[in-house]
C-alpha cells in the first residue's frame, strides 16, 4: 500500500479492502443483506486485534469472527494445502471442483492482507505489523491458525490435501496443516483424507516418504488415507482443460 494520508488516516484503507472483498464474495446475497454481513465482519475482525500489542493476539481472540459469519458444508470438496498456494489456488479457480480455506468467505478477503492494532490506539495498521515468524501470537498468524482450525474441524467426507512433492519433507509437522489442521479433523465427519503429491518432473517425488507415514500415523485411524503421486504439468493441464466430471483430473 501507499502512504495513508488525509481522511480517517491507515485504517481507511483496511476496511475499504476488506468490505468490498467482502462484498464481492457474497455476490449472490441481496444488497441489505451483504452490507449487514460484511459490517458484522468486519466489527468481529477488527475487535480480535484493535487495541492489543501485536504481538499478544491469541488465536481465541478470532473465535467470534469464525462464529458471527455463515459457513457453508463442502462435503467431499475441502482442499488443504501446504507449500502449493499457487497451483492449488490456479487449480480450485481454474476447475471448481474444491474448496480451500482462500475459498471461502474468512480467507477470501483476508489472503495476502497484513494488519494490526497498537497497544491504547483504536486505529488498524497495514504497515509496521509483526512478520509471520516475528512473533507467535501476531494478529495475522493467529487469524490464519484460527480460521484454519474451523476449517478443518468443518470438512466432511472425503477431503484432500495437495503437499510439494518437490521438498524433502513434503507433510511439515510445523506448518499449519501440520500442526493445525490434522489436529482439527473430526472422524465423526471426515471419511478420508486424499493426498495429491504434487511432483515436477525433475523430482523423484514418492508416496513411501518418511514424513507422509508420518502424517499417516497422526491421522485417526478411523480415515481412509490414500496418496498419488500427480505431476504438475497434468493439474496444468485439468486447469486447461476442465474434465466435465469433477474427480477425473487424476
Ligand atoms: N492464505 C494464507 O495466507 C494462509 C492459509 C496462511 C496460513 C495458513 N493457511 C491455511 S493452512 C491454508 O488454507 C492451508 O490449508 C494451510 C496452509 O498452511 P501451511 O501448511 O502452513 O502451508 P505453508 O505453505 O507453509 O504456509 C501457508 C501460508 O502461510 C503462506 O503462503 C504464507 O502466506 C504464510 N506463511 C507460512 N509460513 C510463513 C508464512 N509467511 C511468511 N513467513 C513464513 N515463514
Amino acid at each position: 500500500a501507499i502512504l495513508a494520508i488525509g481522511l480517517g488516516g491507515p485504517g481507511n484503507d483496511l476496511r475499504r479492502v476488506v468490505m468490498s472483498r467482502c462484498t464481492t464474495f457474497l455476490e449472490r446475497e441481496d444488497p441489505p443483506n451483504r452490507r449487514k454481513i460484511c459490517q458484522t465482519l468486519w466489527d468481529a475482525f477488527t475487535g480480535a486485534f484493535v487495541g492489543r500489542d501485536q504481538c499478544e493476539v491469541p488465536l481465541e481472540a478470532y473465535d467470534q469472527l469464525v462464529h458471527s459469519v455463515p459457513q457453508k458444508d463442502h462435503c467431499h470438496r475441502t482442499l488443504f494445502w501446504s507449500k502449493t498456494k499457487h497451483v492449488v489456488h490456479q487449480f480450485t479457480q481454474g476447475t471448481k471442483c474444491l474448496v480451500t480455506l482462500e475459498d471461502t468467505l474468512l480467507g477470501f478477503v483476508m489472503d495476502g492482507l497484513t494488519w494490526c492494532g497498537r497497544n491504547g490506539s483504536r486505529k488498524t495498521f497495514t504497515t509496521g505489523c509483526p512478520r509471520w515468524t516475528q512473533c507467535p501470537l501476531n494478529p495475522v498468524r493467529s487469524f490464519w491458525g484460527r480460521v484454519s482450525a474451523a476449517f478443518a474441524a468443518s470438512a466432511c467426507g472425503n477431503a484432500t490435501v495437495m503437499l510439494n512433492g518437490s521438498l524433502a519433507t513434503p507433510f511439515d509437522p510445523n506448518s499449519t496443516f501440520g500442526s493445525i489442521e490434522v489436529k482439527n479433523f473430526n472422524s465423526s465427519r471426515m471419511t478420508g483424507l486424499a493426498v495429491v503429491l504434487v511432483a515436477s518432473e525433475s523430482d523423484s517425488a514418492t508416496c513411501e516418504n518418511s514424513s507422509l507415514q508420518n502424517l499417516q500415523k497422526a491421522l485417526d485411524p478411523a480415515l481412509k488415507y490414500s496418496c498419488k503421486v500427480v505431476q504438475q504439468s497434468q493439474i496444468q493441464g485439468c486447469i486447461a482443460d476442465p474434465p466435465l466430471a469433477c474427480g477425473k483430473c487424476w
